[in-house]
């Protein structure tokens, strides 16, 4: 497989870029860009040597180069970045409109977060075929085409022609059920848009079925057993593939010396028994305001706790444009205020509150250092901090939402509905509560999973089943 793919560039096209360019005095400066789409592939293309085209969106504050332009990443032997550049007006119908008020909200069955509005599907039409555009003229033959998320549904379309290029789609957020994705005025131009790729894969067996269920509502002839949907003569396999993280080098990371006094710093700097650690990007999706409540609840049954347990919570800014983002930020930022008044004592707050970004390897010593890692996502397509979280343990608790794609292969986890307040609170009472003879064995196993199906399992696994739609 590898020989074969090495004879052909893979063109990797995404919304989000995996590197910023900006001046620092006079001086051009790369920053890596967190996320979790940009954290698994950077590294694959690295190995690659392709080309990776994406949205150069900089940053209002800096003056951004190489816009529009290809530049290779990182300086040496990396591989090629294009960036495509979006004016104001498509960024607000394409970006912040359909893509983060139609499609997220109605992939994440937040049925009444949509906003079905027809600027915004037009903006949405356009710059994908901007993206396709950008695509054809960088095509050369035999280039396989890899396209990633939500951003891009209809790009497959745009590309299809006879004798076209080899198109795949990977899909890094859930894929709703028919009764939310119908909902959507133009469901059928999305499935049509993305059933022109030869391969679709996604984090999980649910999330294929309903892709397969959607497309047969729509009139494609599907094969449920061999997950195949023959549409207007053409053909798309479709399967599950789980994205992995890059196990060797976090637990590589997690033993370097550097890194275990960055953690011993972490610890030192909490006076409390026990850390329970929570990241995420500030997002309706990643229950927040869920984790919170029960967060109370935990005190409130337990209170031998109080001052005993602090809980860290980073929280990364995330489309801080949008109003309801803003809004949320507002009611977790009160919830935080309600909770340390009400438990604190004089030197110990129960929760410890960040607001901002910061670079993955920043959040490494916090995941070594806590006892329990908590995700409470009301639904996510995989998870990657659960991963890395037990990938950089060597002792903690990972306590997960059932409504993570990582839920379906993390077994070691102790799987909880965010909703359930006290469920919850009882869970992390669990996960304080562990022997060390259990969290070990629990570790044990979910390392050999994280280590086996890693990041190179994820690609590999891709590029096989997708070459073997050529056969
Ligand atoms: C989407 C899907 C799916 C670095 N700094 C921060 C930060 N990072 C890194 C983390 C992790 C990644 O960003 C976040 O990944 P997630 O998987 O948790 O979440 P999304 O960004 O929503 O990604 C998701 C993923 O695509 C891949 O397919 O798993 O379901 O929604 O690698 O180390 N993360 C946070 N704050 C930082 O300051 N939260």
């Amino acid at each position: 497989m590898e020989a074969e793919f090495s004879d052909r560039r893979l063109v990797l096209v995404s919304n989000g870029e995996p590197y910023k360019h900006h001046y620092v005095d006079d001086e051009v400066k790369m920053e890596k860009l967190a996320g979790g789409l940009t954290t698994g592939l950077d590294p694959m293309m690295q190995d690659v040597n392709g080309l990776w085209i994406a949205w150069g969106r900089g940053e209002a504050d800096f003056e951004v180069v190489d816009q529009d332009k290809k530049i290779r990443v990182p300086d040496k032997n990396g591989y090629t970045l294009k960036r495509i550049n979006l004016s104001q007006k498509e960024k607000d119908g394409f970006y912040y409109g359909f893509s983060n008020e139609v499609m997220w909200p109605i992939c994440h069955t937040f049925i009444s977060k949509a906003n079905y509005d027809e600027d915004y599907w037009h903006s949405y039409q356009k710059v994908n075929q901007k993206y396709a555009d950008n695509i054809k003229e960088e095509l050369k033959e035999e280039d396989l085409i890899w396209i990633h998320d939500y951003h891009l549904a209809l790009v497959p379309g745009y590309l299809k022609a006879e004798n076209g290029p080899a198109v795949s789609m990977f899909w890094h957020i859930p894929w709703p059920a028919w009764e939310a994705f119908r909902t959507i005025p133009w469901r059928k131009e999305i499935l049509v848009g993305l059933l022109a790729s030869d391969f679709i894969a996604f984090h999980t067996d649910l999330f294929v079925y309903n892709f397969l269920n959607c497309a047969k509502k729509i009139g494609a002839e599907v094969d449920f057993e061999n997950k195949i949907v023959s549409y207007q003569g053409s053909e798309t396999k479709v399967k599950s593939i789980p994205l992995g993280i890059d196990y060797q080098s976090f637990s590589e990371l997690a033993n370097d010396e550097d890194y275990l006094k960055k953690t011993e710093a972490v610890r030192n700097s909490y006076d409390t028994e026990k850390l329970i650690f929570a990241v995420d990007r500030l997002d309706y999706t990643k229950g927040i305001e869920e984790r919170l409540n029960a967060i109370d609840k935990f005190f409130a049954k337990y209170p031998e706790y109080i001052g005993e347990a602090t809980i860290v919570q980073r929280v990364a800014p995330s489309r801080t444009e949008v109003k309801e983002y803003q809004q949320m930020k507002e009611r977790i930022d009160r919830k935080i205020a309600e909770i340390n008044g009400k438990y604190q004592k004089d030197d110990w707050a129960p929760i410890k509150y960040f607001y901002g970004s910061v670079p993955q390897e920043e959040l490494l010593p916090y995941y070594k250092a806590a006892d329990v890692g908590l995700i409470t996502a009301s639904i996510d397509g995989m998870n990657l901090v659960a991963k890395e979280y037990l990938a950089v343990q060597d002792n903690g608790v990972l306590i997960l939402s059932e409504f993570a794609g990582a839920a379906q292969y993390l077994d070691s986890a102790i799987k909880v509905n965010p909703y359930h307040r006290e469920e919850l609170a009882d869970a992390i009472y669990q996960a304080l509560e562990m022997d060390e003879a259990e969290r070990k064995k629990r570790l044990k196993s979910a390392k050999e999973d994280l280590k086996y199906y890693d990041i190179n399992w994820w690609r590999d696994n891709f590029l096989e089943n997708w070459l073997d739609c050529y056969e």
